[in-house]
């Protein structure tokens, strides 16, 4: 089925597919039908030999203005139980391929969220970045108060979260949550030019180097030593690291297959 909130391109560029959330009047509020779209999106463009590289942007006005709070309004906490949004969200985080956020505009609450849940942020001069929920009642709750915390320490997402305050690019990236920040007119061209440096590496060494950096948050040093040294012995069964390492004794560009 064709997506209400999305618009797809499967080759943008070889190797890199782009997603824009398309709900441009309501600065693209993440309701729960574009999450659901997302979800299988993403999970497409994973199993598709085609694609190594996934690049995500909003419009240059937002990249989401977080969760659809007209749509949260009303909710009880049963309802927010029963609806399960997080499995949405649990789904996007197993996402094997590296995800690109492009970031122009608002990416407040769950839209601050869901760049954080991508692998790299490029972000336009305009980009705001916050965790407003606090304003509204509630606080973050697909992973604010931990991902931004991991990322720009607990002084400033302290302030974010507890005041609701916005950070402009430039502050996001002094304080260490994106990757760069570009003038507006390029930042979706940044992100292609990212996508495109990663695209040409061996798909398979880029799935297990970033499912090695993110096991990092999650595990003790030794334990994430211990994985990183698996999925580098793994690596040797791979064609990608004979070619990889012929080409370099025989002076050629290597051709990577992903096999
Ligand atoms: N939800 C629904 N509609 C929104 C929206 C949002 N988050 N943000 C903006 N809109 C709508 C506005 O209502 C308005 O619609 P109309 O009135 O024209 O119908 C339209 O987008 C344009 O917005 P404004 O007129 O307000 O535009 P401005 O330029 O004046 O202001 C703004 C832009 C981004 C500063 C402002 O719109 C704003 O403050 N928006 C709300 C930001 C916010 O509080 N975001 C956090 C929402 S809570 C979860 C996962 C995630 C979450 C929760 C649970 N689970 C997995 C369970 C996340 C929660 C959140 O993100």
């Amino acid at each position: 089925m064709t997506p209400e909130f999305l618009i797809i391109h499967q080759q943008a560029q070889p190797h890199v597919a782009h997603i824009a959330l398309n709900r441009p009047k309501e600065l693209n509020a993440l309701n729960l039908q574009l999450m659901t779209e997302l979800r299988d999106a993403l999970r497409a463009l994973d199993e598709d030999e085609q694609v190594r590289v996934i690049v995500l942007s909003g419009n240059e006005k937002a990249f989401a203005a977080g969760a659809d709070i007209r749509q949260m309004a009303g909710r009880t906490a049963m309802d927010m139980y029963n609806v399960d949004q997080f499995s949405t969200w649990d789904a996007i985080k197993k996402i094997k391929k590296p995800l690109i956020a492009a970031v122009s505009g608002f990416a407040l609450g769950g839209g601050c969220e869901l760049a954080m849940l991508c692998d790299m942020i490029v972000a336009s001069e305009t980009a705001k970045f916050g965790q407003p929920e606090i304003k509204i009642g509630v606080m973050p709750g697909a992973g604010g108060t931990q991902r931004l915390t991991r990322a720009v320490g607990k002084a400033l997402a302290m302030e974010m979260v507890l005041t609701g305050k916005f950070i402009t690019a430039d502050e996001a990236w002094k304080a260490g949550l994106i990757n760069r920040v570009v003038p507006v007119e390029l930042y979706l061209e940044e992100a292609f030019r990212l996508a495109a440096e990663i695209a040409q590496l061996s798909p398979l060494a880029v799935k297990m180097a970033k499912e090695s950096v993110l096991r990092a948050f999650d595990s003790t040093l030794d334990e994430g030593l211990h994985f990183e040294r698996k999925n580098f012995y793994l690596l040797f069964a791979s064609e990608d690291q004979k070619e990889g390492m012929q080409a370099f004794l025989e002076k050629r560009a290597p051709v990577f297959t992903g096999k």
